[in-house]
């Protein structure tokens, strides 16, 4: 029995899956950065944090009736640095994800992200039947002219972590943002 042969193989396969551009690797890191930025987040006085370099705009979130449990909320996102949308949160529900909506064939489906990437200068739409923030397990229905608050998490190519907190109303539509549609 070779036992040093053995340790090594084992870190082979350990080293693996974070060396291949694959499924794995990519959820293994959005795993290890998550839990650095909830670290980071428990430890980190809330002023101390760092502020993404990110401004939103437009942001909105659906109204929900009583027993319904999920909602989406929207927003418009202008990265001053290139970063990555990696998480969201807000006291008023359990789990706040990163959501896309695709066509497979005929269906419209939505599915969980671990990250969105944010290019520099050009707004990324987050809007109903695209990328979302999907709120799930709401504590309470949100309301029309309620205001949610709503922590967005961002990293970049560094592993460096900030976030960006907002206040978002409750709106049947998107906000109307004026002068665009009337001369
Ligand atoms: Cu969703």
């Amino acid at each position: 029995m070779n036992f040093s042969r053995s340790l090594a193989s084992a870190a082979t396969a350990l080293r693996a899956p974070l060396r291949a551009p694959s499924f794995f690797a990519h959820h293994f890191a959005t795993f290890f950065a998550t839990f650095f930025a909830l670290g980071a987040l428990f430890l980190a006085p809330a002023a101390h944090a760092q502020t993404a370099p990110v401004t939103a705009a437009a942001a909105w979130a659906r109204p929900t009736v009583q027993g319904q449990l999920a909602s989406g909320a929207f927003m418009r996102l202008t990265a001053r640095e290139p970063v990555a949308l990696v998480g969201a949160e807000t006291p008023l529900a359990a789990r706040a994800e990163l959501h896309e909506m695709k066509m497979e064939g005929d269906v419209m489906r939505m599915r969980e992200i671990a990250s969105l990437d944010l290019p520099v200068g050009r707004p990324m739409m987050l809007g109903p039947g695209g990328y979302h923030i999907m709120l799930q397990g709401l504590k309470a229905p949100l309301k029309p002219d309620m205001r949610i608050p709503l922590t967005l998490m961002f990293r970049d190519a560094s592993g460096h972590t900030s976030k960006l907190e907002l206040t978002v109303p409750v709106l049947a539509h998107a906000p109307d943002e004026g002068g665009a549609k009337k001369p």
